[in-house]
Formats: C-alpha cells, structure tokens, sequence
C-alpha cells in the first residue's frame, strides 16, 4: 500500500513511520508543515525508498486533494497537540484540528481514499483519582481545554461524515505517550533533559494528576492494526493500563538518573488540569488481538531516558525556547 501520514515529522508520527519501514513493505509520503513540533530528523534516517516528505500544510485543500489520489490510506495524526499552548494561544488549534480536519475529509469524500483519525483520551474529559472507572467508547465527550475541545470537535466531523457521506473512516482516542522524538515541552522529555542539564523537574500543582502511560511503539502497532482490520465506522480506545501519579513519573526520572527522588519543584498549576484519565482498551483487545509489547513501565521509561541522553543533538535545539516559555508563565 502507498500510506500518506499526516504529522509523520512529529513525536507519534515519527515513531508510526518508523514502525511502517520495521513491519511491512508499504511506502510512505509524510505530508508535514514542520511547525515548532515537527522535525524532519526524525525520519531523515529511514531508507528514501520507503519514506519521503511533503512539507506542506493539511488546510491546503488542493495539495490535499492532489496527494489522496496518489495514495491507498491516510493516517490523521497532524494536530497541535499541547495543552499548556492552546491555554496561551488556542487559535492554532481550530484551524489545524478543526479546519484542518475538515479539509481532509472533504478531499476524502471525494476520493474514496481509506481514512484513520488518531485522537486522545482527553475528549472524554477527566475522572476523579479514587474513582474505579475508566473511559470506554461509550463514555460521553465532556473535553476541558481549548486542545481537547478542538480534537473532540474532529473526532466528531469525522462520524458526521462516515454517517453522511460513507466515508471510509476510524477513529482511535489514545491515552498518554511515552517514548523517542518527543517534543521537549511534554512531561516526560522536559523532566528527563531538565535534570541532564542538572536542573531539577518541574510538578505542575501537587502533583497527583495521573496519565495513563503507553509507549509510543505500542500505540503504532495498535493504529496498524486498525488501519488493517478495524471496521469502518468505529471508534477503538487505545491503552496499555499504565496509570502512575506525575509524582510517580518523576520520581523514577529521578532515581534513573542517579537523582534524590525528592529532587523536583513544585510550580504553578495549570489551569484546569485533568485530575485522571484512564482507558479500558478491551474492545481492541477482544476484536482485534493487540496488547502491548510495553508492559513494564521503568524499562520503558529507562530505555526513553537512554534515548534523550544519547541524542542531546536532537532535542538541544527546542530546550531553550521552550524553557523561555514555562519561566514566562510561571513554570520554570
Ligand atoms: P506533535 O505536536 O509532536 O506532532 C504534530 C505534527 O503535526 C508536527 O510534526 C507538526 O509539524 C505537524 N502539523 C501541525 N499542524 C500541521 C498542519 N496544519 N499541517 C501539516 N502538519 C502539521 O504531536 P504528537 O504528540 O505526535 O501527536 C500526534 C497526534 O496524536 C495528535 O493528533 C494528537 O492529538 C494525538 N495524540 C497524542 C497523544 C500524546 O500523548 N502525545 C496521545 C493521544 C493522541
Ligand atoms: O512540566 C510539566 N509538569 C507537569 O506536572 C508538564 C509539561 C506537565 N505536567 C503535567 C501535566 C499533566 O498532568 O504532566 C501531565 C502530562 O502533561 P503533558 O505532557 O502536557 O500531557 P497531557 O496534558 O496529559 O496531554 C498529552 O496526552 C494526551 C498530550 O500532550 C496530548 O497531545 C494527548 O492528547
């Protein structure tokens, strides 16, 4: 198959890539804009044969419409993507999530071309720590942030139009990644290269929020599997039962690095943050046969903390921007 990825120069595109060229034969074109989140170095090192890319924007509807006649499928991974930015500025959001979104679904629409839209957990709002249930395909939307309610408003321009146009489409909602080539304004990456640095983390609040961790790799098989057997019109939750408090996170950071486990700050809170978001993935697990490879959260981790010390190059360029602007808004 020719498979065109959108965002495929950002952190879980990248890694969707690179699992392509490791476990099948399909070439692929990366229709990117590299913004301040994409970086063509992270698929730089995959064969030419395999990959190449089109930097160019997803709102461009006849570069859209020009590249979907060429191919087989499309994966809907470019998105802004950060909370803490669509907080400061959420304008970027509606037109690369919403418009941009629309835009390639008119263009799929027209071509018939099969479609699969990657989308978060975070559309379902947030649980409360000490509530023993998790999101399920059928819990209602209730987004928080700008970012969520963008990405919420895809996922459901993306029923409208299976439902009234038959476009061939699915929809995954993952929960939070982990894993190489992401952006050091995220979590994981932005503690990790802090304390290479020998700074310290930095804790948003108390602390106490809990993602739901699943490596990146795991998240690309569960979108392959999808891609090849998922049914048209369905929406698959996508998560590995990783749920760690961020002081949790942190403190094996720390410990990893040869750190006090104590040796983080807390800094202000961001406003509105989700207390908890956890995923019950059993209906990709019943119906299509995926688990995850990535079980052991510490391995993981460490095998990510490896990777950031062994590619200062990589993420050296955004750190100090990027720390520019957590100290502007209070959270350096
Ligand atoms: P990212 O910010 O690292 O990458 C986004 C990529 O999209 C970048 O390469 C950027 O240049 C590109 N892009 C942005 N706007 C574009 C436009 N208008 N046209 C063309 N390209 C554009 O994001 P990520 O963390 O890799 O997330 C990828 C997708 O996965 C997003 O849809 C996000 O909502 C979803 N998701 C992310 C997570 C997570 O933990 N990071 C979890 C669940 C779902
Ligand atoms: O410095 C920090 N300190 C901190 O405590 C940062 C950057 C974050 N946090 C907290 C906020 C969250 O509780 O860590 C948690 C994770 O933060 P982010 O990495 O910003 O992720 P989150 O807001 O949970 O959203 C992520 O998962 C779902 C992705 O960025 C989204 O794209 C995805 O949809």
């Amino acid at each position: 198959m020719r498979i065109l990825v959108t965002g495929g120069a950002g952190f879980i595109g990248s890694n969707f890539v690179h699992h392509l060229v490791a476990h099948t034969d399909h070439t692929v074109t990366v229709l990117d804009k590299l913004s301040y989140a994409g970086d063509r170095r992270s698929i730089d090192v995959l064969p030419a044969e395999r990959v190449s890319l089109v930097v160019g924007d997803i709102l461009d509807a006849p570069l859209v419409e020009r590249l979907f006649a060429e191919h087989d499928a499309v994966v809907h991974f470019a998105a802004e993507s950060h909370n803490d930015n669509s907080l400061a500025d959420p304008r970027p959001f509606v037109d690369t999530n919403l418009v941009g979104t629309y835009t390639l679904l008119e263009a799929a629409r027209r071509s018939g071309i099969r479609f699969h839209h990657i989308s978060t957990d975070e559309v379902y709002g947030d649980l409360e720590l000490d509530d023993p249930a998790r999101f399920t395909e059928s819990t209602p939307y209730n987004p928080s942030s700008p970012y969520s309610s963008t990405k919420a408003g895809s996922d459901l321009l993306v029923r409208a139009w299976v439902r009234s146009f038959g476009v061939r489409a699915t929809i995954s909602n993952c929960s939070n990644n982990y894993g190489p080539y992401q952006h050091v304004e995220k979590f994981i990456p932005r503690q990790i290269t802090n304390v290479l640095r020998g700074g310290r983390p930095k804790l948003y609040g108390t602390g106490e929020n809990v993602r739901d961790w699943i490596h990146a790799d795991d998240h690309s098989a569960a979108v392959l599997t999808i891609l090849e057997r998922g049914r048209v019109g369905e929406t698959y939750l996508i998560g590995a039962d990783g749920e760690k408090s961020n002081r949790e996170v942190v403190e094996l950071i720390l410990t990893e690095l040869g750190q006090p486990a104590d040796a983080y700050d807390l800094v202000t809170d961001r406003p509105g943050h989700d207390l908890r978001y956890a995923i019950d993935s059993s209906k990709l697990r019943a119906e299509l046969g995926w688990a995850p490879r990535f079980v052991d959260f510490a391995a993981g981790l460490a095998d990510t903390i490896a990777w950031y010390r062994e590619h200062e190059d990589w993420w050296a360029p955004q750190k100090g921007a990027t720390e520019a602007k957590y100290a502007a808004a209070g959270q350096g």
